[in-house]
């Protein structure tokens, strides 16, 4: 991607770009800024030859600046989860060998520390801004450009490599897709260390000269009201989102419940992704705002795989047909091509939307391919020319709420708490987070554990949104003749 890719993004362009809480941003005046922090970044260097820079900043002006700034200047951005506790934090920055992170003015003493430790110098955008903007390189566009945590079945989180023709790939497909135009305006709400917000909305908003509004978080009375005066015209969430507006709605009189289902009626664009959408949610969506979701389906690793149609039918439950310029083909458990309708397979895909490698991990990232096709570890099955996602591969895997967790991660976690002797974590069919976060523990003492404790211990050491919502305790787990837990028979036990 080079820096004449988003084409809006030039100086003197009026349009507005970004609207925050305190003030609107057009698209010269961000251009300006980025170019000043990328010169701000270099010095006396011409090109940061892809040193990882990290930040931990929510959604604003600062993070945009940050992003581009840094592919400007020829270096790896690195998003952090501005919700992540300060041992994860260690490891996607030691992982990742970051050398400069940026946040905001008054950064929490925790972070200083861990950033002295590791040896990053911990800095402000504004302070890195040079007085004018100088001279910027010319970037490959096979160079790295972006580096996304995602859990995987084993151990920690792995740092996902994408280059600037992945990125620009991505992009351009869904401009096309969805038919973005400048005239596009969208909330940007959900995080911004993931491809659904950095990519889909953020990126696709500024590539195509859009007006994307940021929220720090999901802020249901102010999305809801800004959608009942009209101010939106495209929307894009995860199931939860709409499950939580809905639930919302319903504690509202009828007048604010028309009003706002009067805004999303008149939009061009609602988008639901990141997990399954449940036929119940898509019809409820519908009844209620006469809008029909559309449903997709996108991996960290590969943006956006299949989408349903823009024009033509949506169908509820399924993900829709392979995107233009990615390839999707359906593999057997012998790396057979599964062909023809109604035969379940895992997806696999191709294209230059596909990421560069997982970082400093050769060996995850020679075994997530097979034959050159990059495998999803998603089962699905095509019906009547529609895909529909049947399930993944491991058990250990979670979505709760749109983020992937890992099993493993979390059990590591709790299996250090000194009253847990063994631990199997599940994620639980639940009506709001898709799957809810289950452990199920035997203790040392064979008490039972204290909820809110086990809480604000697990608190200290990860995001919030890790915490089981339910934990049960048993006298043992059911392991099978190997000695393996079986995980399947846990999602049988009432909680
Ligand atoms: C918040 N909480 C959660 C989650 N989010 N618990 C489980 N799962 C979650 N996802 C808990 C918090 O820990 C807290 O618990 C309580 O809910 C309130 O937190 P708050 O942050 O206020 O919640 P919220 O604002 O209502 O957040 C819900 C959310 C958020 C907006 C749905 O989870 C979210 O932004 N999810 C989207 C993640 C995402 O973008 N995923 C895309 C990655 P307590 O009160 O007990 O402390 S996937 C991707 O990018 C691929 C490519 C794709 O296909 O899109
Ligand atoms: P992440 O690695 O966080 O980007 O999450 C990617 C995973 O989310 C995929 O491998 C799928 O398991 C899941 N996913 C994304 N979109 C959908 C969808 N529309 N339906 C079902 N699962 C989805």
């Amino acid at each position: 991607m080079s820096h004449h890719d988003f084409h809006h993004l030039t100086d003197g362009n009026a349009r507005i770009a970004l609207v925050d809480d305190t003030a609107s941003h057009t698209y010269g005046e961000v251009n300006s800024r980025i170019d000043r922090f990328a010169t701000g970044l270099l010095g006396n260097r011409s090109d940061l030859e892809e040193e990882r820079i990290a930040f931990f900043l929510p959604a604003s002006l600062d993070y945009v600046t940050c992003m581009h700034g840094v592919w400007r200047a020829g270096g790896i951005s690195v998003p952090l989860n501005v919700a992540s506790a300060v041992a994860e934090l260690d490891h996607y920055l030691s992982s990742a060998k970051v050398t400069r992170m940026f946040a905001q003015a008054g950064a929490p003493n925790e972070l200083r520390e861990l950033c002295a430790s590791l040896g990053i110098e911990l800095l402000t955008v504004e302070e890195m801004l040079a007085e004018a903007p100088g001279d910027l390189p010319e970037i490959d566009p096979g160079r790295r450009a972006m580096m996304l945590f995602t859990s995987g079945t084993t151990s920690k989180p792995k740092g996902t490599v994408s280059t600037h023709k992945t990125i620009r790939a991505q992009i351009t497909t869904l401009i096309d897709a969805w038919c973005w135009t400048e005239d596009d305006v969208i909330p940007l709400f959900l995080p911004l260390h993931h491809i659904h917000g950095i990519v889909n909305i953020l990126s696709c908003g500024l590539w195509a000269g859009a007006t994307v509004h940021l929220f720090a978080g999901l802020d249901i009375p102010k999305v809801t009201s800004q959608v009942a005066a009209g101010v939106y015209n495209v929307f894009m969430a995860v199931p939860t989102v709409y499950v939580k507006l809905i639930q919302y709605l319903e504690t509202r009189d009828e007048k604010e419940v028309a009003a706002v289902c009067a805004g999303f009626k008149a939009m061009r664009l609602n988008i639901s992704g990141s997990a399954a959408c449940p036929v119940k949610l898509f019809e409820q969506w519908r009844d209620l705002t006469g809008q029909v979701l559309l449903e997709r389906y996108g991996m960290t690793e590969i943006g956006m795989g299949i989408s349903n149609p823009y024009h033509g039918e949506r169908r509820a439950g399924y993900v829709g047909q392979p995107l233009p310029g990615v390839e999707v083909q359906l593999f057997d458990e012998s790396h057979r091509p599964v062909e023809g309708e109604g035969n379940p397979g895992e997806i696999r895909i191709k294209g230059d939307n596909v990421f560069l490698e997982y970082w400093g991990n050769e060996e995850a990232t020679r075994k997530s391919f097979v034959d050159g096709w990059f495998c999803s570890g998603d089962m699905a099955v095509i019906e009547d020319g529609y895909y529909r996602i049947m399930g993944r591969t491991s058990v250990d895997i979670i979505k709760s709420g749109g983020y992937k967790l890992s099993a493993l991660e979390i059990e590591g976690v709790l299996l250090t708490h000194e009253e847990i002797a063994e631990v199997a974590v599940i994620g639980a069919e639940d009506e709001v987070w898709g799957e809810a976060v289950t452990a199920f523990v035997v203790t040392k003492s064979g008490d039972e554990l204290d909820f809110a404790e086990l809480k604000s211990w697990c608190n200290e050491r990860m995001s919030s949104y890790k915490i089981p919502k339910h934990v049960k305790r048993l006298d043992a787990l059911p392991r099978n003749a190997m000695g393996k837990v079986t995980k399947p028979s846990l999602k049988s036990i009432p909680l």
